[in-house]
């Protein structure tokens, strides 16, 4: 790989109108290297892919919201609009599609869309990458350094026991299973597409990255409250429960891979 290279962040969105014009600026005005924004939107039906449009035709004619430039970082922002699928994993697997077959990515990130993931926070996960000759980066909040200020005690204590059930079962190299703030290497995504519906994919590509021999770091990050909109993923027990249920799943699925005669 280049001294410089060329990332992207896939940014999946549903409903995400008045928070994605400040995510997609704050990302290019922190990028140390020729940056890509990518974001797959589903038809959200608040106009959020307007918004992204508006944003991408002054990034790419301007070019000078802060990132490096480079031949392959002419274009800054790009947005699929999905119609007949839907669905977050299937989402942000399209984006990483998309970041290495059309645009050639070394390295590709991403975050929720809700400014609850500090986009300062995006070149500390590739510089991770690469001082420490890593695979994969995983923003955790359950590390030191790292909190969860947006979610009430019920959410957190539910994140709590889902972590220690994954580490227990799948390692603890990983402190945050269901992160959702991940940056990778192109050879990794080669290898390893993500599977699942909804957050479970988290847990079940950091379990087979890590079974498949690929090297895994951590960094601390602060998750913040969404800054506006509603969650997607609900907010009470029960919205938990039915998510949890799939979680639990994914890791039993992988144990079971790892003790499988091979
Ligand atoms: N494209 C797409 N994005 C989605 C879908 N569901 C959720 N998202 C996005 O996935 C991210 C995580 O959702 P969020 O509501 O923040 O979940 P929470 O952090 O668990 O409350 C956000 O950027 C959402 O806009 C979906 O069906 N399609
Ligand atoms: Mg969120």
């Amino acid at each position: 790989m280049s001294q410089s290279p060329f990332v992207c962040t896939v940014l999946p969105t549903y409903n995400e109108r008045d928070n994605i014009g400040p995510l997609i600026t704050g990302i290019l005005a922190h990028a140390q290297t020729p940056h890509l924004v990518l974001v797959v939107d589903d038809n959200s039906p608040d106009g959020t892919a307007q918004i992204v449009e508006e944003v991408a035709a002054q990034a790419n004619q301007s070019g000078a919201m802060g990132a490096t430039d480079d031949a392959r970082g002419r274009v800054k922002v790009a947005l699929i609009c999905r119609t007949g699928e839907k669905g977050l994993t299937s989402a942000i697997q399209r984006g990483i599609d998309e970041a290495l077959d059309t645009y050639g990515a070394d390295i590709v990130t991403w975050m929720d869309c809700d400014l609850s993931m500090p986009p300062a926070d995006v070149p500390r996960l590739v510089a991770a990458l690469l001082e420490q000759d890593a695979d994969l980066a995983v923003g955790s909040r359950w590390i030191p350094g790292g909190a969860d200020v947006a979610h009430g005690l019920m959410a957190r204590t539910l994140s709590g026991v889902i972590n220690r059930f994954a580490m227990l079962l799948l390692g603890s190299h990983v402190h945050d299973y269901t992160s959702g703030f991940i940056a990778g290497r192109a050879a990794l995504f080669r290898r390893i597409r993500l599977r699942g519906d909804y957050g479970e994919y988290c847990i079940d590509l950091l379990g087979r990255a890590h079974q498949a021999g690929f090297r895994l770091v951590e960094l601390p990050y602060v998750c913040a409250p969404r800054n506006a909109g509603v969650s997607k993923t609900g907010a009470n027990l029960w919205d938990y429960l039915v998510k949890g249920r799939k979680y639990v799943a994914a890791v039993w699925r992988l144990r079971r891979r790892a003790n499988a005669p091979t």
